[in-house]
């Protein structure tokens, strides 16, 4: 009976250790998947210490933003006219190009004021 007890004991560490394995494994395989298309990159964006920066990023018709996080906190990128990323952990990173010029609102949807605006113009 003792025996047994322990043995149910031993095994909630394990399995805790099993599933974070698990998910290193899984942010691994994402950060290697490709980037959507091979647009050349005019400018980066990153999000750290919960906002995005630089917040502005000017850019010509047809260039492309990537996001990164690069901090251990779930981030997204939530444009007002409805693209959106999705759910960015710790380095993961998502990209998107702009055809039309204007100025392109965003904001993280899980910190309130974390938000940044793209701006598209010759
Ligand atoms: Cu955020």
């Amino acid at each position: 009976m003792r025996r047994s007890r322990f043995a149910i004991r031993l095994l909630g560490p394990v399995a805790a250790v099993a599933l974070l394995t698990a998910c290193d494994e899984g942010d691994t395989d994402t950060a290697e998947e490709p980037d959507a298309g091979n647009d050349t990159v005019a400018a980066t964006v990153t999000m750290s210490d919960v906002a995005f920066s630089p917040e502005t990023v000017e850019i010509a018709p047809g260039e492309t933003v990537e996001f990164v996080n690069e901090e251990q906190m779930v981030h997204d990128v939530a444009f007002d006219d409805g693209e959106a990323s999705e759910d960015l952990e710790e380095g993961d990173s998502y990209t998107r190009t702009f055809d039309e010029e204007g100025e392109f609102a965003y904001e993280c949807t899980y910190h309130p004021g974390m938000e940044g605006t793209v701006i598209v113009e010759d």
